[in-house]
């Protein structure tokens, strides 16, 4: 069975609080209670204190969410917080309701509180959630974790790994440092911390055989942090972007995961027996390395799988781009940006009174200085939306839509060969992407800044479908 493969194998899956049972209505669900509490972790390793945090049952990752495809989701949230909080299913094209962004969707889940959220999941893939009140500080802080949704056929893979990447701001102490939405985070890239882990933990190293065929399911958390990975001498080949599959292929350069997106890749471990192997970033300035592979003395296997390693495609509806509306949407702001005034609360005003209260960023000269603002797009369900974003600022922006996934269409005019599903797309400096989607979804949707301090920083709008 499937599932036991990977209860077995797959690493964190053993964290799993609940296996699925059969509901009274017989249609297959995977049930779980998760309490969102503060607790401490060793971060950093051994040689220093454990850090305290705040995490779904009080682990960072919190607890892996697993499910088959098909089978409804039952999260009953307990918050042991002291603090209101909410979760939200990042990437899920759900109801509205169990979208998770308290003060638009639903009201804050406040301490001692519970709500039970129940869903589908329409798409397997890679997925998570996270906290989505005073997210800059909660997700921080580490509440966030993996929502894993298993094809029904997944391809061969020897063993499955999920890697939440994380990226802290610590004291020497190991402690956090407390200085969350602060002005220089909110106006320039954003919390970018000094510990970066891979699982809640700092320079993991992961034993593998050579011969092994893995699929790492890489998951960026971080309030602000974007990666670009290198394995070395090892060719991954990219199966899955943002959840949704993409036609298997080799990155020309190091794989791109901006805050909040996701990769999956299939990795056949062709290092020499006892050899060790980093993944080294070096989306920054100083690369490092991310984690290690430590090749075990035995090998598994001479010669890679042969078999296919294709996800099935996409089940979401192609947008038909002959009757579609478009919008043009221009992120400005920040530091270095050159905006110069902004509409603040239907107000026009100058730069430096936008940012004395908090604000920095505007989407077409709109800064979202609230949740439930009047909507930048205002579409009937079932129309075609086709979007082009320049970012006119200095900075990278991934722009995440709640209940949808867009096909990404082209970057700075040059069409992509083959348009891909993202929720997360990384929009870089200076740079222009066209997307469309079918805005098939009704509801309020939230279309942000996945930097956290940028959004609570004023950008973000809103997707209004009636
Ligand atoms: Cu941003």
């Amino acid at each position: 069975m499937k599932r036991r493969f990977f209860m077995q194998l797959g690493g964190l899956a053993a964290l799993s609080s609940t296996i699925p049972r059969l509901h009274a209505d017989s249609s297959p669900a995977a049930s779980f209670s998760i309490t969102a509490k503060s607790s401490e972790v060793n971060l950093v390793g051994p040689d220093f204190p454990a850090t305290a945090v705040w995490g779904y049952d009080g682990k960072v990752p919190g607890t892996e969410l697993r499910l088959v495809h098909g089978e409804a989701l039952k999260a009953k949230i307990n918050n042991a917080l002291e603090v209101p909080t909410a979760v939200h299913w990042h990437g899920i094209r759900l109801p509205n309701a169990m979208d998770g962004v308290a003060g638009l969707t639903q009201p804050a889940i406040m301490p001692g509180e519970t709500f039970n959220y129940t869903f589908t999941p329409p798409d397997a893939g890679t997925f998570w959630y996270h906290s989505h009140v005073n997210a800059y500080e909660q997700v921080g802080r580490g509440l966030y974790g993996p929502l894993i949704i298993e094809e029904k056929n997944p391809p061969k893979a020897d063993r499955e790994l999920v890697w939440m990447i994380d990226d802290w701001r610590l004291l020497d102490d190991a402690s956090i440092k407390d200085d969350f939405g602060g002005g220089h985070d909110r106006s320039h890239a954003g919390r970018i911390g000094n510990v970066p882990t891979v699982n809640g933990r700092f320079r993991d190293v992961v034993k593998v055989q050579s011969g092994e065929r893995i699929r790492i399911r890489i998951i960026n958390a971080s309030n602000a942090r974007n990666f670009a990975l290198s394995f070395g001498d090892l060719s991954p080949m990219v199966i899955a972007i943002d959840g949704q599959p993409v036609t298997p292929y080799k990155p020309d350069e190091d794989i791109v995961i901006g805050a909040a997106g996701r990769v999956d890749v299939m990795v056949d471990m062709t290092g020499d027996p006892e050899s060790v192997s980093p993944v080294v970033d070096s989306f920054y300035r100083q690369s490092f390395d991310l984690i290690k592979f430590a090749y075990e003395q035995q090998p598994l296997r001479e010669n890679p799988l042969d078999s296919t390693i294709a996800l099935a495609g996409s089940v979401i509806p192609e947008p038909d781009l002959t009757d579609a509306i478009a919008h043009d949407v221009v992120i400005a702001g920040g530091a270095m940006g050159g905006l110069r005034q902004a509409m603040l609360d239907g107000k026009w005003l100058g730069l430096r009174e936008i940012a004395q209260q908090g604000y920095v960023w505007a989407m077409n000269d709109i800064v979202a200085n609230k949740l439930d603002m009047a909507p930048l797009i205002d579409t009937k369900k079932g129309q075609t939306i086709k979007l082009k974003l320049e970012n006119q600022t200095a900075f990278p922006h991934p722009m995440h839509l709640h209940g949808h996934h867009m096909k990404l269409l082209s970057i700075d005019g040059n069409a992509l060969a083959e348009p891909r599903w993202v929720d997360s797309p990384l929009l870089m400096p200076r740079q222009t992407i066209e997307l469309a989607f079918v805005a098939d979804n009704p509801g309020d949707w939230l279309f942000h800044c996945h930097v956290l301090e940028h959004h609570a920083a004023g950008l973000g709008t809103l997707v209004r479908i009636t």
